[in-house]
């Protein structure tokens, strides 16, 4: 999806102040630190790297490695300056330039860096729901794995950049219970994170009555307890379910509920969890065959390279025996392979 550059650039930045010694970074919700791959570079030169990528945009064939090189190693916000900087160089928009001079999956991962995180995400979930048919797997995995705070941020930016309520899409391409789960999950506000006993017990009591316990599913009890409550709370809850079911909670959701609500409770249940390893999962899901799911590679290494992209390779490393790395350069190639290896930023 294209955006006007002056959406992207209301007005001119500061100059940018990269951190040059940035530890686990604190997110901007100033909760958990983040593990980043991708950091921003010291000595950062917005007019420089405009010029340079403005250089391989014209070259003969056009210059990848380049425009790879530079757009994989800078953060978020320095690709902001570069864009810039870049429009006032070449006299157009630089998304719109990177369009026609790339091409296939690495144009999908250059064009993913463009956006801010909200962006991307809005984007992916509309291109979900593009056209007839409804992509439910993308939808799943970014609803259900994303936290309240981002999902508010993508709902504004959403409106912004569609004109249109992310509810109102869902609503129209989902149905049933798995369409109330989703939009439970998209209006849901920040839970208190005040740690109730009582409370983690009667949630726990409650979602064993609504499920294993009875016949069928009261799927409205656990919409409620698993969107409206904080994800350490549900954590003890998980813990404290099965004091009163004969199986856990995941093993629960398998036998009560199929299908996409099945898989967004799934989602929802590993993301609360250990979010790194349900996405170390995803990958490792996306590249069983002989080449890779590129859509669901491309936007879990683009998306969550600036998040906890690090983590998730130790994750998959324990799990996979192998690294992400590794696992990368044997499905995939070309520019595209070249993109994602540098975005994962190295071998473990
Ligand atoms: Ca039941």
């Amino acid at each position: 999806m294209h955006m006007h550059s002056s959406n992207l650039l209301p007005t001119p930045p500061p100059p940018p102040q990269p951190d040059p010694h940035p530890k686990p970074l604190p997110n901007l919700q100033g909760k958990e630190p983040t593990f980043p791959t991708v950091r921003p570079i010291r000595d950062f030169d917005p007019s420089r790297d405009a010029a340079r990528i403005d250089t391989a945009i014209k070259t003969k064939g056009v210059d990848e490695q380049t425009i790879i090189d530079i757009l994989t190693t800078r953060s978020c916000d320095q690709r902001t300056y570069i864009a810039f900087e870049y429009e006032k160089i070449a006299k157009k928009d630089m998304t719109t330039a990177l369009k026609g001079a790339l091409s296939g999956s690495v144009e999908a991962v250059m064009l993913g860096l463009m956006k801010t995180p909200a962006q991307y995400d809005a984007s992916e979930l509309k291109g979900s729901m593009k056209g007839l048919g409804t992509d439910e797997e993308t939808l799943i995995e970014i609803v259900c794995s994303r936290s309240t705070q981002e999902l508010a941020e993508i709902k504004k930016v959403y409106r912004e950049m569609f004109k249109k309520e992310l509810e109102k899409d869902v609503a129209g391409d989902t149905s049933g219970d798995f369409a109330k789960l989703l939009l439970a999950l998209i209006k849901r506000d920040e839970p208190s994170n005040v740690v109730d006993y009582e409370q983690i017990d009667h949630d726990a009591r409650a979602l064993y009555e609504a499920g294993v316990k009875r016949k069928g599913t009261d799927v409205v009890t656990w919409i409620a307890i698993m969107s409206e409550r904080s994800v350490p709370h549900l954590q003890k809850v998980f813990d404290r379910y099965t004091s009163y079911s004969p199986y856990d909670i995941k093993e629960s959701i398998r036998k009560e509920v199929k299908g996409d609500l099945e898989k967004s409770f799934l989602t929802l249940v590993e993301c609360f969890e250990n979010r790194q390893l349900y996405f170390a999962s995803r990958l490792s899901e996306a590249m069983k065959g002989k080449g890779a799911k590129d859509k669901v590679v491309t936007r879990i290494i683009v998306s969550r390279c600036e998040v906890d992209l690090m983590k998730i390779r130790s994750e998959f490393k324990k799990q996979n025996g192998i690294s992400l790395y590794h696992t990368v350069s044997d499905h995939t190639k070309g520019d595209y392979q070249k993109a994602l290896l540098s975005l994962i930023g190295g071998d473990d």
